[in-house]
């Protein structure tokens, strides 16, 4: 029931200068006025909105439980549409727990995960792709990625979405006064107009979807795992990428035994680095699990970087590991070259197949710049520009947009296989719908329900 009153604790849980619960709907304000002692016997009810009160809560049996301030916004102009009331108490565990102890005894009823901005969408505050780009703006790892969390709850991709819904809706009126006057055939003319307007409409699709990959990028990362035999210099790439001694490095081969991972800004990309126990040939069973565990990490990695020992060469080591990268983009990293090079290009693409190749040292530096750059240039993909401001990041969005493609293909089609234009017509409807899915205009209560569920309790 959208009538009823929630609250819950919108800051983090720990020590704190202040916390926050919020506190939305209709019974907002009578709710918090029950616990709140003002400190000039202020009424909430008589402030107006955006106005701060200071005072105290203070639970049934009378007790203070903490000085504060209380915020008012009334609905509509609030994030939820309905009347807001925040209460700034003292942070850490005690005080915001009490304090929302006292509101729920007033009458509130605990908030679900994600019930603000569920409440926002409902209200049309908000539509459903920016409701989704919260959660990316909070958990956003660089600048570029909340730039494009930014773009998004701004609402720039759903204008653009908007935009081929409405050119949609328009394409579909012209056919269905077709449908309806069959004795006024549709002209040559409107046909020869509807597949133009509908391959620029797929083309503005595939451009979206294309951003994608970089768009989850963003969002989540570059999941990228060094692998090599033990000592090329895995953790000395950690720590010079992060820019700090993260990791130990000594010359003893099997320093690293467990798996570290650490997110590194490289260039605005979010790159989700692990460093790995070395492998080597060994019959000792832990360094078999490190293997397992090799193996285990490149299925999921979305890069990987071989190193290589420059002034060792090729060993029985590294032919080990080679094959368990085949399949995966890869980058091979010759280091150490500040020592001296004991292999040939040719060589390193016998074993490892073509891969780019990067010369490096960790000691000099040199070669740094160069990986980064590499890095830059896979996160982009050359299908992204880095001004580029629209960017799909969700996949959700990126699966709606692959069906409203296949949609798209289907009125081309039967455009060009000359079908009945009620064929066309359906597919039309499907692309329209589909794309709705996206701002939420023709999404199912199911689906709402399960993309808020993703939330934290607060949001
Ligand atoms: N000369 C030279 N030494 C390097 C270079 N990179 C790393 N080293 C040294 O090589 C040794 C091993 O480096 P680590 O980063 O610990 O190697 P690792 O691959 O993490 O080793 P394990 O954790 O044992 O698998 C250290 O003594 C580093 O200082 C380099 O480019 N040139
Ligand atoms: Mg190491």
């Amino acid at each position: 029931m959208i009538n009823d009153t929630i609250a819950a604790i919108s800051t983090p849980i720990g020590a704190a200068g202040i916390g926050i619960i919020r506190v939305s709907g209709s019974a907002a304000v009578s709710i918090v006025e029950r616990v709140f002692r003002s400190s000039r016997e202020r009424k909430i009810e008589d402030a107006g909105t955006y106005r701060l009160l200071h005072g105290f809560i203070v639970d049934k049996s009378g007790d203070v439980v903490d000085e504060v301030l209380v915020s008012v916004m009334r609905g509509p102009h609030s994030f939820t549409a309905e009347d807001v009331v925040e209460i700034n108490c003292h942070g850490g565990l005690i005080a915001v727990r009490r304090t929302l102890a006292a509101v729920l005894e007033a009458g509130a009823r605990p908030a679900e995960a994600g019930e603000f901005s569920k409440r926002a969408f409902l209200n049309g505050r908000i539509d459903l792709a920016q409701a989704e780009s919260i959660i990316d703006l909070i958990t956003a790892k660089t600048e570029k990625s909340l730039n494009v969390a930014v773009n998004q709850l701004e609402g720039i991709l759903s204008q653009e979405i908007r935009k081929m819904r409405a050119q949609l809706m328009e394409l579909l009126a012209h056919i269905e006064a077709g449908i309806d006057f069959p004795e006024h055939d549709i002209e040559e003319i409107s046909l020869a107009m509807i597949e133009e307007r509908s391959k620029e409409i797929l083309h503005n699709i595939k451009k979206l979807i294309n951003t994608s990959e970089t768009g989850k990028i963003f969002r989540e990362g570059l999941k990228t795992v060094i692998a090599g035999k033990p000592n090329v210099g895995k953790s000395s790439l950690l720590n010079a990428l992060l820019k700090e001694n993260r990791a130990i490095v000594t010359d003893i081969p099997g320093t690293t035994r467990d798996v570290i991972e650490e997110i590194v800004n490289i260039r605005g990309i979010p790159l989700k680095l692990v460093d790995t126990a070395g492998i080597r040939e060994t019959e000792d069973l832990v360094e078999k699990i490190g293997v397992e565990k090799t193996k285990e990490m490149f299925a999921d990695a979305d890069l990987i970087f071989l190193m290589i020992d420059a002034s060792s060469g090729i060993g029985q080591e590294d032919k080990e590991i080679f094959p368990l990268a085949r399949g995966k983009k890869t980058l091979v990293l010759i280091n150490k070259i500040d020592i001296k090079k004991e292999t040939t290009y040719k060589e390193i693409e016998k074993y490892t197949g073509r891969h780019d190749i990067i010369e490096m040292s960790l000691l000099t530096g040199q070669g740094l710049e160069k990986l980064e750059k590499r890095i830059e240039d896979i996160a982009y993909a050359g299908l992204v520009s880095k001004q580029d401001e629209l960017m799909v990041s969700n996949i959700r969005h990126k699966h709606t947009l692959e069906r409203t493609a296949c949609s798209m293909e289907g009125v081309i089609s039967a455009l060009e296989e000359k079908l009945p234009t009620d064929c066309m017509a359906i597919d039309l409807k499907a692309a329209w719908e589909s794309l709705g899915e996206i701002t939420g205009e023709t999404v199912s209560e199911d689906l709402v329900d399960q993309i808020f569920s993703r939330f934290c309790i607060g949001k």
